[in-house]
């Protein structure tokens, strides 16, 4: 059975990716790591460390002493954040990404981490976005991401690390709330429908992001993890995607639901212009046809699902 490393266990991501992967690998075989601890089902649920990925002599110690044979880095700040603080994120994203990739090389274990939408820029193409192609981001985090793609093919080209990847969208999801990203207005708004009935959107109307439901962002990665090797041409950075839409749409599907429910726009010109450099919608089609990649939930499926989940956890 795989034995099992995380970073940032307690982030938006992590915090389901743990839940899944005891699931399907047993509880004991996966070692949850955050900055932070906070008592919850991560930390309670099973074998859990505090860990800053920047400090790599004990991220190595973790991994060898729990015997790790995978290695998912998980931690980094997202793309609002690392614009408001770009060396803090330079220093983290970067850092972080090199120790776990230099622990898993010392310690010879698979290797996993999430790239972003955020890792093109405004002369990328922006529909239908090729899986190959220009990427010349204006932000940091997408400076970071880049970076991120090309060392992770780095180590496997190099030394024949067994490195595999996605490029996320925004990920919307009822558990974990992200912090300090652009696509958090379209998990933002299902608590305030909840909540007050309205919300204040800080993109754009006519702002197209590709987005995915954390289930689907979940079954993702196991898929990618258990892959054959051989199939894989790209290995890291894989397009994928579920849907895309600009904030009326997400409203609109909201209102089927909720017929009250307003929406208004007061824009965010830090985040607005991020939104702006990025895709309206990215090709998932090398992700298809090397590993299978598939979603379940299109938007509407999704806002069923996420208000019936989030009115329960609210109440
Ligand atoms: C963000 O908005 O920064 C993230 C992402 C798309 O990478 N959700």
């Amino acid at each position: 059975m795989k034995k099992i490393m995380v970073t940032g266990a307690l982030g938006q991501i992590g915090s389901e990716l743990i839940t899944k992967l005891r699931s399907e690998y047993g509880a004991d075989n996966v070692l949850a790591t955050d900055i932070r601890h906070k008592d919850s089902e991560v930390t309670a649920g099973g074998p859990f460390e505090v860990l800053d990925v920047t400090d790599a002599k004990r991220m190595h110690a973790l991994a060898k002493d729990f015997g790790a044979g995978t290695m998912m880095h998980m931690a980094a700040l997202l793309s609002a954040k690392a614009e408001s603080e770009p060396l803090f994120a330079w220093n983290l994203n970067m850092g972080g990404l090199m120790n776990a990739l230099e622990v898993s090389r010392e310690l010879d274990m698979q290797f996993f981490t999430p790239s972003s939408i955020g890792a093109f820029g405004p002369s990328t193409p922006k529909k239908d976005t090729p899986q190959d192609t220009l990427q010349r981001p204006t932000t940091m985090y997408g400076v970071n991401k880049v970076a991120g793609e090309l060392l992770c093919d780095y180590y496997y080209n190099r030394f024949g690390l067994d490195t595999r990847g996605v490029r996320f969208p925004g990920l919307i999801s009822y558990v974990a709330q992200p912090g300090g990203g652009t696509t958090d207005y379209a998990v933002d708004i299902y608590y305030k429908a909840l909540q007050e009935g309205k919300y204040t959107s800080f993109i754009a109307e006519g702002t197209y992001m590709d987005m995915m439901y954390m289930p689907d962002a979940l079954q993702a990665i196991v898929d990618l993890l258990e892959a054959d090797p051989e199939k894989l041409i790209h290995r890291n950075a894989f397009n994928v995607t579920a849907m895309s839409f600009d904030p009326s749409q997400i409203a609109a599907s909201i209102k089927k639901q909720i017929p009250t429910f307003e929406m208004a726009y007061d824009v965010d010109p830090m985040r607005q212009a991020i939104a702006d450099s990025w895709p309206d919608s990215i090709d998932p089609s090398a992700a298809m046809a090397e590993w299978g990649f598939k979603t379940n939930y299109d938007l509407d499926k999704m806002t069923i699902d996420m208000l019936s989940k989030l009115r329960t956890k609210l109440n």
